[in-house]
């Protein structure tokens, strides 16, 4: 399915093994040092959602090595495997690879050379009331399609245009397992989470909560 051009929706793509996997691994990344923290805006406002990034830190506005707005220690490596899932990720979401309609697919990207490696994971954790505003993901410097996976609770994720934070926009209802993709015209378009529906999780997954993993390019070599 897909809600704009280039964003494409893939409901229950992960096994529910697969997805109890991810959880345990986020546990484990979740734990100091350069674990889950709380994001703070220079505006003066944080971030309701908790975040712990691999291979790269994202703070307000940019990337770096070190989780700069955290407790300054060295980011966790970003595992080959993971790196691996997003491409496997793009490949289903564009399964001719996507060049033709978008400029994006599992191979190449906006100028048919290969995609390099996802070598960034942010994982944002959910509680029952959090929330995300409308952004743009505009930091990378790369094209490449980001990927998204959705464990735990259902939340409203909202998708915009390009143009500004408000409308129109459609709005999605993400469950555990469920991959997105977004990738040419839609790589830069506004979207947030304006409602998280709690104790929606399924049994079994151990989470209390949502948890989005998103797999980005980062275009800032080694
Ligand atoms: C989430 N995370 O559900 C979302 C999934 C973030 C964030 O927004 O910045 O951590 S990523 C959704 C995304 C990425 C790139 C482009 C678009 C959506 N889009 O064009 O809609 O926690
Ligand atoms: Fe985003």
């Amino acid at each position: 399915a897909e809600p704009g051009p280039g964003a494409v929706h893939v409901p229950d793509w992960l096994a529910p093994a697969r997805q109890r996997a991810l959880v345990e691994a986020c546990r484990a990344w979740a734990r100091p040092p350069a674990g889950l923290r709380t994001v703070h805006l220079p505006g003066g406002g944080t971030m309701t959602a908790r975040q712990v990034c691999l291979g790269w830190h994202w703070y307000p506005y940019g990337y770096a090595r070190t989780a700069v707005d955290g407790d300054g220690a060295p980011v966790k490596p970003m595992p080959a495997w993971l790196a691996d899932l997003g491409r496997t990720a793009v490949r289903a979401a564009f399964p001719d690879g996507g060049t033709a309609a978008y400029g994006v697919g599992g191979t190449a990207h906006d100028d048919g050379a290969p995609t390099p490696a996802y070598d960034i994971a942010l994982i944002n954790f959910y509680g029952a009331d959090a929330r995300m505003g409308m952004h743009r993901d505009s930091d990378e410097q790369s094209t490449a399609p980001v990927v998204s996976l959705s464990l735990g609770d259902t939340c409203v994720f909202r998708f915009g245009t390009t143009e500004s934070r408000g409308r129109p926009y459609t709005d999605i209802e993400l469950r555990s397992g469920d991959l997105m993709v977004f990738g040419g015209p839609s790589r830069l378009a506004y979207h947030g989470v304006p409602k998280v529906y709690a104790d929606t999780a399924p049994p079994g997954l151990g989470l209390a909560g949502r948890l989005n993993i998103t797999l980005r390019v980062s275009g800032l070599g080694g």
